[in-house]
């Protein structure tokens, strides 16, 4: 039951009282090393935070702590021994010592685990709200942010997403006037940040965040609202942060007056007086009660200190869920299909079996999306499972991984990979480390058309594999042949980790292929050797795969040699035996791709190759790429930038002669 219906100023005192008491430890703790990182304390925070989430249901909301919610953490049932153990990084961490501090959650009870990037979570809690509400339950959010916060790209993106798709998120500022050092004079102009919902076409409110009670039912009234209309509201709470940003900070920055005058309001000793006036306690009854709390917050962080330390050789290292096969779907076939049909016919394969699949992305529902991938799938589907997105990739990708913390299987098209770089923060830092902190499984597919050949320009144009195959816990899909854009698709979204799903433009339509699919979901494990040889394996994808194919076609006879040819598949985890085994056999390795060279998928495989088979070589393996530069637009320059059947000719013939 939610705890203002118990009208419990008590109770909600007891939360504040040990969330400061406990940050008061634990900054003790880390002034003696034996808590690392750093302790940033709610001091000043915590009528808002309590008010707040004494509001909520935590059997259906949904919300994202911040670094000065404590308190939250205990109103949600997380233990002070699991508080304590997470900073002290012991055997029971709820990241096993992966992250500290108060980086941890339970997305299974709509805690999301938090991530220090100041407004990445609140897209999360939009698509987190969004999912619980499709599986019926009257769900609202609480995406928590502070002043500072509130200027990232993020903070506009997730509530315009909000707005726009009427999903009940309140966005909740805990304004303590600074960030960091920054005061808000110097963060933002307006006098009321709440202001701001008129921009976005719904209601937003200015509150005094120092008394608890207030707080509560100010907030209850705006829950309840937003349970019956469904829409979004931003609600700034003004207090103070009374102390350093973090526990090494001094802050000697804060004017001593303003300090002074707000300690005068410090939000505990408020909520006190308040019980023992108001005749809830008396005065020695207060005192015992603070005496057993603080007797349970000195026996769980002992507990706590006295627990094993994490052992670096017991803990999980994996960067990805194990998928388990809990879906089967029925078989289907299609004929003479282009990878882009081939690509429809797998998403609406997924989409007619499994009402978890849902597609988001910009021009994605009427329009089919600009290659028409998503072709005729919002007739049928609609928009329960096919959603336009406000342009804002960041924002529908923070959605997609919010909503997939939920369990549902979001698959988002990215207009061109290129604008994919708006939202790397999301899917490399957000996503690609999820299962690596939580333990937990995160299915999330983005679909990248990307590469060029097409005179788009160097914007519309980029293959970025390599790019993301430098962050860790990503999975990389590179089909090259049809019925891989069908069977890898499904594989992707039927994996338990996040996919980058790499569609290339220029083969879009120039590629024709049937596709027979037994029922039988793709595991992303194997290469594919195309072709078989014994002089040189190359290995190549996307549209380079066809220009090798035809330059090989074209040397082979001539230089008298046998050319085995490798299709990846999947980057990343790759398929190291096969492509090994090929080299112990052929003695020589070229890779060939469309992305640069600096930092690359192919300079990755090339090292990995001669630590695994160095002296089986006969010749430096080789790296085909295009140059050093943004990819060109006049098809003049284009043709020479982009690696083509003839210079791929000549680099083979080079190889082969040394
Ligand atoms: C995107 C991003 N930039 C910078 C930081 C470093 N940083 C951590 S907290 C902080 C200040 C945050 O201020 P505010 O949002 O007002 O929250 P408060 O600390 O006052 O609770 C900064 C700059 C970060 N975590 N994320």
């Amino acid at each position: 039951m939610p705890l203002h219906e118990l009208n419990a100023l008590l109770r909600m005192y007891k939360y504040m009282y040990m969330s400061r008491k406990c940050e008061d430890r634990l900054i003790e703790l880390y002034r003696q090393g034996i808590v690392k990182g750093t302790v940033t304390s709610g001091e000043g925070n915590e009528a808002a935070i309590v008010g707040a989430v004494s509001t909520l249901n935590p059997e259906t909301d949904v919300c994202n702590f911040m670094q000065r919610d404590f308190a939250g953490y205990l109103i949600w049932g997380v233990s002070i021994y699991h508080l304590f153990s997470h900073y002290i990084a012991n055997k029971d961490s709820a990241t096993q010592g992966k992250d500290g501090n108060v980086h941890h959650g339970i997305p299974e009870r709509g805690l999301l685990p938090m991530v220090s990037h100041l407004g990445a979570m609140l897209p999360n809690v939009v698509g987190a709200t969004y999912a619980r509400r499709k599986q019926g339950k009257n769900s609202i959010g609480l995406a928590i942010i502070g002043d500072g916060g509130t200027s990232t790209g993020d903070f506009h993106e997730s509530i315009n997403i909000a707005s726009v798709l009427g999903i009940p998120v309140l966005f909740f500022i805990e304004n303590n006037q600074w960030a960091y050092s920054t005061p808000n004079s110097l963060q933002f102009k307006c006098s009321d940040l709440s202001l701001r919902s008129a921009g976005y076409g719904i209601k937003g409110k200015k509150i005094k965040a120092t008394d608890v009670s207030l707080v509560c039912r100010e907030v209850n009234d705006i829950v309840q609202e937003m349970r019956s209309t469904g829409e979004p509201f931003i609600l700034q709470a003004d207090t103070y942060r009374l102390s350093g940003h973090a526990a090494y900070d001094k802050a000697e920055y804060v004017p001593a007056d303003e300090l002074n005058t707000w300690k005068r309001e410090d939000p505990v000793p408020m909520a006190r007086s308040k019980i023992v006036s108001e005749g809830i306690q008396s005065e020695s009854e207060m005192q015992n009660l603070e005496e057993k709390w603080d007797r349970k917050i000195d026996d769980e962080s002992n507990r706590a200190l006295q627990a094993e330390k994490i052992n670096p050789s017991s803990i999980g290292w994996n960067v990805f869920a194990e998928t388990k096969p809990d879906i089967t779907l029925p078989p289907h076939s299609g004929e003479n299909l282009t990878p882009v049909q081939a690509v429809n016919h797998a998403l609406h394969h997924a989409l007619a079996h499994d009402s978890n699949v849902f597609l988001i992305g910009e021009d994605i529902g009427y329009f089919g999306g600009p290659f028409k991938a998503t072709k005729d799938l919002f007739k049928e589907f609609g928009r329960g499972q096919v959603i336009d997105m406000p342009l804002a990739e960041s924002g529908f990708c923070g959605f997609a991984i919010g909503a997939s913390e939920m369990g549902l299987r979001p698959v988002v098209e990215m207009q061109f990979s290129d604008f994919s770089t708006d939202a790397i923060t999301q899917i490399c830092v957000n996503a690609g480390t999820f299962f690596f902190r939580t333990g937990r499984r995160l299915p999330l597919t983005i679909r990248m058309p990307g590469g060029g050949g097409l005179s788009y320009g160097p914007f519309h144009s980029e293959d970025l594999e390599g790019l993301y195959g430098t962050f860790p816990g990503l999975k990389l899909v590179y089909p090259s042949v049809v019925e891989d854009y069908f069977s890898l698709l499904l594989g992707s979204i039927y994996d338990d980790n996040p996919v980058l799903f790499f569609e290339n433009k220029f083969l879009h339509r120039r590629l024709r292929g049937n596709v027979t699919f037994t029922g039988e979901i793709e595991r992303l494990e194997k290469a594919r050797v195309h072709k078989a040889g014994d002089n040189l394996t190359i290995l190549a994808y996307g549209a380079m795969f066809h220009e090798v194919i035809a330059a090989v076609q074209a040397v082979e006879k001539r230089l008298d040699a046998s050319i085995e040819i490798i299709d990846p598949r999947i980057l990343k985890p790759f398929d190291w035996d096969t492509l090994a085994e090929s080299v112990t056999k052929t003695h020589r390795l070229l890779v060939v791709h469309e992305s640069w060279g600096a930092c690359s998928i192919g300079s990755w495989i090339i090292s990995g190759i001669l630590e695994k088979v160095f002296f089986e070589l006969d010749a430096p393996p080789m790296l085909f790429t295009p140059p050093d530069t943004p990819v060109p637009f006049a098809p003049e320059l284009e043709e020479v930038y982009r690696p083509g059947r003839e210079s791929i000719a000549e680099t083979i013939q080079r190889l082969l002669s040394m």
